[in-house]
């Protein structure tokens, strides 16, 4: 059992309006390696030389080959008990906003439903050049990359390094940060923008801001409440509070 501040318990009891950013970290208990862990899946290369458009029109096969290496850990993943104490979280608040890093669709798995995706979803493709979604099975033993019948290369629809945010989601993520009364940043390390300025954005706009990692981020000095251990532990906890 966890003993939250009476501070914390006051402010969940009276929040109004939510707002949640999730990183890689809410995913790890899944079994899905984060970016910048010792066995993150960056270990063995720099973000930029896979996550940007300039890797990919590098070297699209090692992008390719990356991707599909992910899809295939996530299909094999179920979703953990701190997205589904999110999902569980939304149903207790007059507004709740989940918004997320992460590409890998587990918080819709579980079951949350205002969800705002702002590095997109690693299960759906594009086309780079004209940008329609690419809906057929990729296959990549083919010699050359899949490509659309306008000739661009299909590519993950996932945000790459050096590419801007959707705009609509985005817009949406700023508007839930700053009305927010209670902003939560779960399994985050906070240093990829324009997402980590999300609980500034709220704690500047009088958010309570609480922060839930397994060790400090950049974050932690600013955050009313620092809970250090696993979301899939410290989540379902605060859900018991709110059915009380
Ligand atoms: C933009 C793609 C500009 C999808 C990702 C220099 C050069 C180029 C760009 C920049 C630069 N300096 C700054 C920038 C901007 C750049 C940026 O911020 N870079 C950082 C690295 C400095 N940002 C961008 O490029 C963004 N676009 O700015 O556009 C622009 C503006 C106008 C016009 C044109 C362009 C785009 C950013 C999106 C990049 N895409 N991924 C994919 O393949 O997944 S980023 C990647 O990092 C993931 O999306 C991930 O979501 C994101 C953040 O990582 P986290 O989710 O926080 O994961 P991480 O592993 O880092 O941390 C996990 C945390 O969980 C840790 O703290 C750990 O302690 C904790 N944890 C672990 N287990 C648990 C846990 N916590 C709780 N419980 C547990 N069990
Ligand atoms: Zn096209």
């Amino acid at each position: 059992m966890i003993d939250f501040s009476p501070e914390f318990l006051n402010v969940l009891k009276s929040a109004k309006r939510v707002a949640v950013l999730t990183g890689a970290g809410i995913s790890a208990e899944s079994g899905v390696a984060t970016f910048r862990g010792k066995e993150g899946l960056w270990a063995k290369f720099r973000p930029e030389e896979l996550a940007s458009a300039d890797a990919f029109m590098l070297n699209s096969a090692l992008v390719w080959e990356w991707y599909q290496y992910r899809r295939d850990i996530i299909d094999k993943v179920q979703p953990n008990p701190g997205h589904f104490a999110l999902a569980d979280m939304e149903k207790h608040f007059k507004s709740f906003a989940l918004i997320t890093q992460n590409v890998d669709g587990l918080h819709r798995r579980a079951g949350s439903q205002n969800i705002l995706e702002l590095h997109g979803n690693i299960t759906r493709n594009k086309c780079f050049n004209c940008g329609k979604p690419f809906i057929d099975e990729i296959n990549l033993d083919q010699k050359k990359p899949p490509c659309c019948n306008c000739g661009g290369k299909i590519r993950p629809d996932v945000v790459w390094f050096g590419e801007t945010l959707p705009q609509s989601e985005f817009e949406m993520a700023n508007e839930a940060s700053a009305t927010a009364d209670l902003f939560f940043a779960a399994g985050t390390s906070a240093i990829v923008y324009p997402a980590a300025g999300l609980p500034m954005i709220a704690k500047r706009h009088g958010a309570y801001l609480v922060e839930i990692n397994i060790e400090p981020t950049p974050l932690t000095d600013m955050a009313d409440s620092f809970m250090q251990g696993k979301s899939g532990e410290i989540l379902p906890e605060i859900v018991k509070w709110l059915r009380k």
